[in-house]
């Protein structure tokens, strides 16, 4: 077999759980548990998915998790984006949860984690993919309630790498949340947190400072500010880019004006995500199959970028050379 005929191994980095839920579960959730949701049918839920802007997407999100009521639910629907993902060449995921968005609804931790731990814990072995959890915080919430999670997260021992933050971006900036990533340091938790989404480069550059983080969720703001730039590169801090997932929700025109492979060739270290796949119009694979088509990726760019993604994953060091 030709070499170049293997598919190169892609870790995924910045991938919402909730965003997997594909409309005909959530209709076949919402008949399982008699939630009544305004659609009549898939085709009906369907055309609801056209967003403006984040908050647009926001709205339906938040609004399609009421189906999400017991394990099994949320079992179903992680094994679903395990089964696609791997389909489409991913051999490491790291998974976003939103705790705060169940508990605001009356679904408790236990539920959520008795229904995404076990499926992760099997992944490997059933997938082939391995996986890291994050709880990730809605920074559109207070910082209060935050800690609270955390200190329940910690105190329940739930299997999680490392904390996120996620939601409404603009007006709600990284220095809001200084104490919960000095908590989350504390526990030796990993530390992201999306910036640069729809809010300004400062939000990139003081989720580093003022947070600490690791690795930026989206970062594509950070264009609007050379000295940003510079400093990303410098430090190779990883960006975790979502180009259908920017089209989609209007951070950029078309996927042809997307600036990622520009990124990439200016030496940004930027990974190809999919961030909600449901909601988006595709997976990891389908992101990649855009650049292709609309961009004109090429070979050489689609190596650079699985390489990125599996060294800014934060894989134990054997497994991460195994996929590089
Ligand atoms: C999200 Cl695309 C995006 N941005 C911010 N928060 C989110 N939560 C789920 N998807
Ligand atoms: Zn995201």
């Amino acid at each position: 077999m030709n070499p170049t005929d293997t598919p190169l191994p892609f870790a995924e980095l910045h991938l919402h759980v909730e965003g997997t839920l594909e409309p005909e579960l959530v209709m076949a959730l919402a008949e399982r548990n008699a939630v009544t949701l305004p659609y009549d049918d898939v085709d009906a839920l369907r055309r609801a998915y056209s967003f403006t802007d984040l908050q647009s997407f926001l709205d339906l999100y938040y609004a399609n998790m009421a189906v999400l009521r017991t394990p099994e639910d949320f079992a179903d629907m992680t094994r679903a984006y395990l089964t696609r993902a791997a389909a489409g060449g991913v051999r490491h995921a790291e998974l976003m949860v939103d705790p705060q968005a169940h508990l605001v609804r009356g679904v408790p931790l236990e539920v959520v984690l008795e229904g995404v731990t076990p499926v992760l814990a099997t992944s490997e072995a059933e997938h082939g993919v391995s996986t890291l959890l994050f709880a990730a915080f809605l920074r559109d919430r207070p910082e209060d309630e935050a800690l609270e999670v955390l200190d329940r997260l910690v105190a329940a021992g739930a299997p999680i790498a490392g904390i996120g933050l996620d939601s409404a971006e603009v007006g709600h900036p990284p220095s809001d949340f200084t104490r919960l990533y000095a908590r989350a340091r504390a526990e030796g938790l990993r530390l992201i947190a999306h910036a640069g989404e729809e809010g300004p480069a400062s939000y990139v550059t003081d989720a580093l400072d003022l947070l600490g983080v690791q690795r930026v969720d989206h970062g594509i703001r950070s264009l609007d500010d050379d000295a940003v730039v510079e400093r990303l590169v410098a430090e190779q801090v990883p960006l975790t880019v979502c180009p259908l997932s920017n089209v989609a929700l209007r951070a950029v025109d078309r996927i042809e004006d997307h600036p990622v492979l520009a990124m990439l060739d200016r030496g940004l270290n930027v990974t190809v995500n999919s961030d909600d796949p449901a909601y988006f119009g595709g997976y990891l694979d389908d992101n990649l199959a855009a650049l292709e088509r609309s961009l004109g990726m090429t070979a050489d760019q689609r190596a650079r970028l699985a390489a990125n993604s599996i060294r800014s994953s934060f894989l134990p060091a054997a497994r991460r050379d195994a996929l590089l």
